[in-house]
């Protein structure tokens, strides 16, 4: 079939989309003979599981009824397979009993997430050795079914019916670790708005929710031994000063962090939270004075700055600090089942000394909590790094190096050199490409453009195995086998419209955080999270581009407030 579509244009390409809208793109599918499997009242889901993943099975049934039942407005009941039978969805777990799969354990193994799915007129059967390729498998399920199924309330079936085309598909990540981050510390986002960002990643087969809960304009997990940082530390967000929110709380009490977690878990996501520092920790640092060197905590900070002061990690103060540190990592690895600690570390202008004293002190707490740390590139310049330590590239990319920043990128590199010598691998986040708070273009009303501006297709054409490698390929700083993954990020800061110049005001200028994420996030998120899927040589931006126009109007049916990128012709 794919030769068949491919005869009528001029190239032959070798993707293997078949002109279905499938983002993102499979590793291999096949469109076979068949009108399609039909959704009606008689469809059902059938589990077959070995009884140790029986709850685990069960759940993607239970998101499954409701991706397909919402707009259909069909009850599709979960039982056990039925001999002979038709209409049924089968999920099937091919593994046996012996084969345990924890939702804890790191994300170092594509094979969790691999999947096969065979679709014809009398069934659905979607088959995986771990749960987590099921759910992903899910999600390919869902765009087989026509836009509409996305709507969020009940539709009349389209004229064809509620149906998927028979397909054969096998699918299998290329990286393992497949991130999406959130800036909640800049702006806090509610509960309801963090659902719909793990909604958003999860259907594009994302598996890791970092959270960035703290920076200088805002401190936004609750850690009951230290009350002061949620009592005073987020009362602020960025552009937005205390006293002015209403009455709103910008911070997750544990319940409502429980609560994240557990969402993320049934949309087989594992959380890593983030407590930046030794810098971008004035809101922590006005909450405490023994974060200070003189004691004094320093007054609230909601500007838009970074590079101020970081936490006084001095020889003389780092008992406080370290004090600090074991407090705060123990309420926050408690919070988090997940394998994961990230300890930031970036823009921390230090003093000699300091910046190694704080690294070495959250590494070893966090490591005593059974974690593995994640930092930004710059932990690099820690003395010692655990094993295991995952670092996050966010440097400029192979396209703008050497045209912006010049020397400070260069010691990018000798940070992400330092900590492949220490034995790290990283996480590929550069700026350029998957920094989705960088502005489309000139007319874009709000974010930043200090990297650049990054288009649909800048998001899309890059390949990771290839960013730290030199413009002229002769040197390689790491190749693919040291990532462990990508991760496409949204920061808050300037989540506001440009025309609003003067700091600080009030809410009623500031653009609500699902109307901003939403913008900056579609049609570009889908593109990092393509890069991390499929294979590169499966990846081709003209194919994408087309596939994804068939995708954007699920985003028009489910309510997102997508950006219709100009450089691309939509309808
Ligand atoms: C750089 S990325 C930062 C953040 C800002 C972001 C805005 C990183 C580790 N530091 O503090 O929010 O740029 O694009």
């Amino acid at each position: 079939t794919a030769a068949l579509l491919t005869a009528c244009t001029d190239e032959v390409s070798t993707v293997p989309s078949t002109g279905l809208g499938l983002v993102p793109v499979p590793t291999d599918v096949s469109v076979d003979e068949g009108e399609g499997f039909v959704l009606d009242a008689d469809s059902t889901i059938a589990l077959v599981t070995p009884e140790i993943m029986a709850p685990e099975v069960h759940q993607v049934g239970e998101e499954l009824a409701e991706y397909l039942g919402t707009a259909t407005g069909l009850e599709l009941p979960l039982g056990p397979a039925v001999e002979g039978a038709t209409g049924e969805i089968r999920l099937e777990l091919t593994t046996g009993a012996e084969a345990v799969w924890d939702r804890n354990s790191p994300l170092d193994d594509p094979a969790v997430d691999a999947y096969q799915l065979t679709v014809d007129d009398e069934q659905v059967v979607l088959t995986a050795a771990a749960p987590p390729g099921l759910f992903r498998g899910v999600q390919t399920l869902r765009q087989l079914f026509p836009p509409e199924i996305e709507a969020r309330s009940v539709q009349d079936a389209p004229a064809g019916g509620w149906t998927a085309p028979a397909v054969t598909i096998t699918d299998e990540p290329r990286f393992a670790y497949r991130g999406a981050m959130l800036d909640v510390a800049r702006r806090f986002y509610p509960v309801e708005s963090v659902k719909r960002f793990i909604d958003h990643a999860s259907t594009y087969k994302l598996n890791a929710l970092h959270l960035h809960l703290t920076d200088d304009q805002g401190w936004r997990i609750a850690v009951d031994a230290l009350p002061g940082l949620t009592e005073t530390g987020s009362t602020t967000q960025e552009g937005w000063e205390p006293g002015t929110g209403g009455g709103e709380r910008w911070y997750y009490t544990a319940e409502e962090y429980a609560e994240i977690v557990a969402y993320a878990g049934e949309k087989f996501m594992t959380v890593v939270p983030e407590i930046d520092g030794p810098g971008h920790t004035l809101a922590a640092q006005a909450s405490l004075g023994s974060l200070t060197c003189d004691g004094v905590p320093t007054p609230l900070y909601w500007g838009p700055e970074v590079n101020n002061p970081i936490v006084c990690a001095s020889d003389e103060n780092m008992g406080n600090v370290r004090a600090f540190l074991q407090t705060v990592l123990a309420s926050v690895a408690g919070q988090n089942p997940g394998p994961y600690l990230h300890l930031g570390g970036d823009e921390a202008p230090s003093p000699p000394g300091w910046y190694q004293n704080y690294a070495e002190a959250a590494n070893e707490i966090a490591t005593g909590h059974g974690k593995t740390v994640i930092g930004w590139h710059q932990w690099g310049a820690a003395d010692d790094l655990p094993p295991g330590t995952l670092i996050q590239y966010w440097g400029v990319g192979e396209r703008l190096r050497g045209v912006i920043g010049g020397e400070a990128k260069n010691a990018d590199l000798v940070d992400v050199q330092d900590a492949l010598d220490m034995g790290a691998r990283l996480i590929m986040s550069p700026a350029d490409r998957t920094y989705l708070d960088m502005k489309y273009d000139g007319d874009t009303p709000y974010g930043l453009e200090w990297a650049t501006r990054i288009t649909l297709e800048e998001a899309y054409d890059w390949d990771p195995a290839t960013e730290l490698t030199s413009p002229d390929g002769e040197s390689v700083l790491a190749d693919e086998s040291a990532m462990a993954g990508v991760e496409v990020l949204l920061w808050s800061d300037r989540s506001y419209p440009d025309s609003l110049v003067s700091l600080p005001s009030g809410p009623e200028v500031f653009v609500p955080v699902d109307t901003y994420a939403d913008f900056m996030l579609f049609p570009r998120l889908p593109a990092t999270a393509e890069v991390a899927w499929s294979e590169q040589a499966d990846r081709d931006y003209p194919d994408f581009r087309d596939r994804l126009v068939q995708v954007s109007s699920r985003w028009t049916e489910a309510g997102i407030g997508w950006n219709e990128a100009a450089d691309v012709d939509w309808t």
